[in-house]
């Protein structure tokens, strides 16, 4: 079974490890929070993207691609956005020797170039509600410390969608067909997640309130892994998004947005993690399978053939599989592949051949099964299916019971230490929210969203409490 000492007591080490390790990441790049992706890290990007990118087309989104660059004037427009992102902003201020008149910023985020353009787009209701989204680099200059996927000054994997309606109606419905959006897309890496409402002090700037998706890092702090944030108007009537009603009057458009990053990636290897490295989801992994012969002298030639033909057979049925022919001993390759997260291993050795069958290991729980050579390709699919449901079962198990209500307020904290979740039963009032963050040593991630207390007294102020607040200790 899997051994989860070093990843729960040291995480932030093993996480380190775990990229490089499995060559997700070259974090040597002499930029700080600026790092390089490796093959097999961009191609388990690339299938995560595309699991999102579905979903999205799916919903009626569609792709756009704006430019990087941001003239200063636009983006100083929105008062509270601006204020929001002033000390993060890297800036463009020469081209070759000249000094620019106007300043450019390196997006990081895209509302203030891409909702100029909605203005010229927006015409009549007909026009709405209008769905985009894209995924670019964005460019952040955090001061908390960086972190490989977690927290860049370029973030290279930004998926940002933006939408605009006629009615608050239409947004309110957008935001909770944006929250489905993600709920599908975490459930399909089978990474387990909270969702609430940011208190009014932690909103995304600009917006009239924002949701987030977090999860929980092994080390017991929690990773925001997604929000979305309802605009309202405020970003339509500094930009002048209007639309002709239907009896021909002019309105400013609702909108919405919401965005994901790399982040969801690190989430995906931290959740599924163990002693060994990291544990990939069949449906994400770059190699699902990996085919390693076990040779004795003489019989060298006959098991390497069979390994190379087991290989192709997988291959042909849509697997992704490598054979790794290599010259060196099994246990090598062993190693290797458990700390690239590959989850199922092959071995064949002459014993195998004679009895044409193979040996199936699973990453997540080492448990080693034969199958029988005319049964290779629904066996393996099998147990990768049941792999894949096994990670988001035992990574849901985990979390759920890391999610724990506090007695009185001196357990918010002790609680929130230990590396849990922390639901606060609370009345709604701001002034008892932030009574709890103070004290807590953590952060308060919000109201949780569809879950509500039922006979509970608000741990402050002890009227009804009409729901949780959660704390928690976060990156
Ligand atoms: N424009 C909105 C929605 S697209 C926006 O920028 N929202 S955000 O600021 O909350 O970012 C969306 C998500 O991107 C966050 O929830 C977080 O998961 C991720 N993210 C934000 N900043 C960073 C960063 N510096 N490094 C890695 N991921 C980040
Ligand atoms: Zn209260």
């Amino acid at each position: 079974m899997a051994e989860r000492e070093m990843w729960e007591k040291n995480f932030s080490e093993w996480f380190d490890e775990a990229i490089w390790n499995s060559e997700i990441m070259d974090t040597r790049y002499p930029v700080k929070g600026l790092y390089v992706w490796l093959p097999y890290g961009l191609s388990l990007r690339n299938r995560v993207l595309s699991i999102i990118r579905s979903l999205l087309e799916e919903t009626g989104h569609r792709e756009v691609l704006f430019p990087l660059l941001i003239p200063e004037d636009l983006f100083r427009k929105e008062a509270e956005h601006i204020r929001g992102f002033e000390g993060q902003v890297y800036w463009v201020t020469h081209g070759g020797n000249e000094k620019l008149d106007v300043r450019l910023a390196l997006r990081p985020t895209s509302e203030t170039s891409i909702y100029p353009m909605f203005s010229l787009w927006i015409r009549s209701h007909a026009d709405l509600p209008l769905k985009v989204y894209q995924v670019v680099n964005i460019f952040r200059y955090e001061t908390k410390m960086t972190k490989p996927l977690i927290r860049l000054r370029e973030v290279t994997t930004f998926k940002e969608a933006h939408t605009a309606h006629a009615t608050a109606e239409d947004a309110e419905r957008q935001v909770k067909e944006a929250i489905g959006i993600y709920r599908k897309f975490f459930d399909a890496l089978g990474i387990p997640y909270v969702i609430s409402r940011r208190p009014s002090w932690d909103k995304f700037a600009g917006a009239v309130y924002s949701i987030a998706f977090d999860t929980l890092c092994p080390d017991g702090k929690t990773l925001q892994i997604g929000t979305v944030h309802n605009l309202g108007q405020n970003f339509a009537r500094v930009y002048g998004l209007e639309f002709e009603t239907q009896d021909g009057g002019h309105e400013h458009v609702h909108q919405t947005c919401y965005g994901i990053s790399e982040r969801v990636i690190a989430a995906t290897i931290a959740v599924h993690g163990d002693d060994l490295g990291p544990c990939f989801p069949p449906n994400v992994a770059p190699y699902q399978v990996v085919v390693v012969p076990i040779p004795y002298k003489e019989q060298a030639d006959p098991v390497n053939a069979r390994a190379e033909e087991v290989a192709q057979r997988l291959r042909e049925s849509g697997l992704r599989v490598h054979a790794d022919m290599r010259d060196l001993r099994p246990g090598r390759k062993f190693y290797d592949w458990e700390r690239h997260g590959v989850p199922l291993r092959i071995e064949i050795g002459p014993e195998d051949l004679r009895r044409n069958c193979v040996i199936a290991v699973r990453r997540d729980t080492g448990e080693h099964i034969t199958i029988p050579g005319e049964k290779l390709v629904e066996e393996v699919k099998r147990v990768l299916a049941d792999i894949e449901s096994s990670l988001k079962e035992n990574a849901w198990k985990r979390f759920s019971g890391r999610i724990l209500e506090a007695g009185s307020v001196e357990d918010v904290k002790r609680l929130a230490e230990e590396g849990n979740i922390v639901r606060v039963a609370w009345c709604g009032e701001e002034s008892c929210g932030m009574k709890v963050e103070e004290p807590s040593g953590g952060k308060v991630l919000g109201e949780e969203l569809e879950n509500r207390p039922s006979g509970r007294k608000c741990l402050i102020c002890s009227r009804d409490a009409n729901s949780w607040l959660l704390v928690a200790k976060s990156y």
